[in-house]
């Protein structure tokens, strides 16, 4: 069976970004077609300034958020990165593969450390050699398929080129990933900044829709939308990213292609008000579903530690094999 691995940081709140050009398939497709496994990764939030509390709360509720979505501990493994120290042993072997200008070219890191730097805090070592932990937590697996929006593809790329290397140096050790962008949605644009994609960890929130938002907040966000200058709606998502990323949210809550939808629009607020009805509704059931979770904690609590009881016994061996080939352990 293929084998997928994917993750969800938690720096913030997840949001709309994050369910539908990650989670969502996760749970719609992947749990159902292949060996799955899902990870709150939560050892990259500690990259950036952060508060110990927090993240252990956002942790937490990502997990929950999962489920929430559909991930069935049945079908599929979810689990916390930290639980599981394959992740950071194995990370290590991939700082000694990976070389300080691969580490320098990320463009995440880039903006990251620009974004630090701009709040006057200092940048963490870990914030450049964070893609070495997301390769151990890919490679880990023998992971064959890596389900991530368009941001995460350079990480990805930059996996596969590490575990070539490490198999050329070394012997034949590690599958070697693809990425794999959704179809629909890869990128969701901040609603107030439509050429930034929609984070979790931005300090405006105006433009992000969270998961647990109030419908409210959800139509407040959606109406209030940047949109571009002229009335008509056209699908042109260089000339009118603000209209094209409504199209693009409203084609992947409905089901529908962008450019046909734009047909049906006369005029900017008939079609937000249609987005942001779409995606009250596309968030619903994921909303009522988080409630009854977090009133039963030690069910959450228990698939996390089977879940990282499995991915423990899936890693070890991998790890292991990796260690002696590289002429460590035993
Ligand atoms: N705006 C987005 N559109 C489509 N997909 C997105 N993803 C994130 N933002 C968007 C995908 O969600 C998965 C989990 O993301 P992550 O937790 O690894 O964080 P990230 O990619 O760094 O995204 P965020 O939410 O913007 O976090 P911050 O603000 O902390 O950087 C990934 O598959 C990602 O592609």
């Amino acid at each position: 069976r293929v084998r997928v691995f994917s993750g969800v940081q938690p720096t913030g709140h997840l949001t709309l970004g994050n369910y539908l050009g990650a989670v969502r398939r996760w749970a719609a497709e992947d749990q159902h077609r292949a060996d799955a496994l899902f990870c709150v990764v939560d050892l990259h939030a500690l990259t950036v300034e952060h508060d110990p509390a927090r993240v252990r709360r956002l942790s937490r509720q990502a997990a929950s958020l999962l489920l929430a979505a559909g991930l069935d501990p049945e079908r599929c493994t979810v689990f916390v990165q930290s639980q599981v120290d394959e992740h950071l042993r194995l990370a290590y072997l991939m700082e000694c593969t990976a070389t300080d200008g691969e580490m320098r070219r990320m463009i995440q890191y880039k903006e990251k450390a620009a974004r630090e730097q701009a709040r006057g805090g200092s940048v963490r070592l870990s914030l450049l050699t964070y893609p070495t932990l997301m390769a151990a937590d890919i490679l880990a697996y023998g992971t064959d398929e890596v389900p991530v929006g368009d941001d995460q593809t350079q990480h990805v790329q930059l996996t596969r080129d590490l575990a070539v290397r490490f198999n050329q140096r070394y012997g034949a050790t590690f599958v070697v990933p693809k990425a794999m962008p959704p179809r629909v949605a890869a990128r969701v644009m901040d609603l107030q900044e439509p050429t930034s994609k929609m984070g979790k960890s931005h300090a405006r929130t105006a433009g992000t829709v969270f998961l647990l938002d109030e419908p409210e907040v959800v139509r407040k966000k959606v109406m209030r939308a940047v949109t571009d200058g002229g009335d008509d709606v056209v699908y042109e998502r260089e000339a009118r990213p603000g209209i094209a990323n409504l199209l693009d949210v409203l084609a992947a809550c409905t089901d529908g292609d962008p450019e046909r939808l734009a047909e049906g629009y006369a005029s900017y607020g008939a079609l937000k008000k249609d987005v942001a009805d779409a995606v009250v509704e596309t968030l619903r059931p994921l909303r009522e579903r988080h409630a009854e979770l977090a009133a039963d904690p030690a069910y959450v609590d228990e698939v996390l530690r089977a879940g990282a009881d499995r991915a423990r016994g899936l890693a070890k061996p991998r790890v292991d094999a990796a260690y002696r080939a590289m002429g460590v352990g035993v």
